[in-house]
């Protein structure tokens, strides 16, 4: 893992969980000297980390701000690749184009670029991505997967997937749903959001830009008006706050899995597990693409991950990019 010296301070302190460890046996550990080991403690202290000294045994952390940085999420990280390199940020545009930058630099698959608040995130089709500070995941996943350019958009389905499943494996209560393609709602509200961007030759996909933005620990009035009556966050629904650290090293390691599995076996091993967390099929749904507006049954998605629609005169049609809106709720 790529952490920073001051982080692997930090997860040394996170995997202690409050007990003491002595200055001189860090130092020892990391090969620097105490001074360094100070100033790193420092540095932590001004991001909000809280250390006391205990006489003869060294210092313990005791107060963990809520932020979502590398060290945080190392502490639960268990990956091959996926999440060893952590891009954080306090404040940023959008986490889609600095990992556009990183990926067109060679930036390894699995790299994540994360931030407590984004400026200008992004949406599909130059919408915009409400992203409070401090209320949610804000991150993207640069993925290289050997895949034809044709086969990007059924990455977003496996991301889909690999959202809710981490969802459901935390809060037990809960019951996400997506929609395809790129939601994920609870109770009929939007929870989730993924926007999946290209970096491609002719034939061959060279980088997959997974962003992922979840309304974790939100309050309603931290949603700004317009979307309150559409969105919703975890917190609201389980009516508990959410370790966002942990939410995001549990995907990460979903992604990684079913990436390969993807990679491996093709879209069908997706599209079981998709149709079975899906709540679009089997509704009545209206999809307007940037052609037309088709009204119908949603019927299922193809081995390609191709939305199939019903209409009244029993023709079936196949949708590859649209909005959908789920009538019969
Ligand atoms: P989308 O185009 O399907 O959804 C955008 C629409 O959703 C907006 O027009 C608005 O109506 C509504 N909306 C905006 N913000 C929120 C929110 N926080 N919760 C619920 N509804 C909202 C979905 O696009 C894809 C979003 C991806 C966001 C991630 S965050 C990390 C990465 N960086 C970045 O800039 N975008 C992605």
């Amino acid at each position: 893992m790529n952490l920073s010296m001051k982080d692997k301070i930090l997860q040394r302190f996170l995997s202690a969980k409050g007990e003491p460890i002595s200055g001189q046996q860090l130092a020892d550990e990391l090969g620097i000297s105490r001074t360094a080991i100070w100033k790193h403690l420092q540095t932590l202290q001004e991001e909000g980390y809280e250390f006391v000294t205990i006489k003869k045994k060294g210092y313990r952390l005791v107060e963990v701000p809520d932020r979502v940085d590398a060290a945080k999420i190392s502490s639960f990280l268990n990956t091959k690749r996926f999440g060893h390199a952590i891009h954080y940020f306090e404040e940023i545009d959008s986490t889609q184009s600095v990992a556009q930058q990183l990926a067109r630099q060679g930036a390894e698959d699995g790299t994540v670029i994360i931030a407590e608040e984004q400026t200008g995130g992004k949406g599909r089709m130059q919408r915009t991505w409400h992203s409070a500070k401090g209320k949610g995941i804000w991150m993207t996943i640069i993925v290289r997967p050997n895949i034809p350019p044709h086969q990007a958009p059924q990455l977003t389905l496996v991301a889909a997937v690999s959202v809710v499943l981490a969802m459901k494996s935390l809060y037990k209560n809960f019951m996400p749903v997506i929609k395809w393609p790129n939601d994920i709602l609870i109770n009929g509200k939007k929870c989730a959001g993924i926007l999946t961007e290209m970096l491609a030759e002719m034939d061959r996909v060279e980088g997959l830009l997974i962003g992922i933005g979840i309304n974790t620990n939100h309050e309603l009035d931290d949603f700004p008006e317009d979307i309150q009556s559409i969105a919703t966050s975890i917190a609201i629904e389980e009516k508990q706050k959410v370790d966002r650290a942990q939410l995001v090293a549990e995907i990460l390691k979903n992604l990684e899995y079913y990436t390969d599995e993807y990679v491996a076996h093709g879209f069908k091993s997706i599209k079981k597990l998709w149709e079975e967390h899906s709540g679009t099929i089997g509704k009545r749904i209206k999809a307007t693409t940037i052609r037309e507006i088709i009204e119908g049954q949603a019927v299922g998605i193809t081995d390609e991950g191709v939305l199939e629609i019903l209409l009244d005169d029993g023709q079936v049609k196949k949708v590859y990019s649209a909005d959908i809106e789920i009538q019969n709720e």
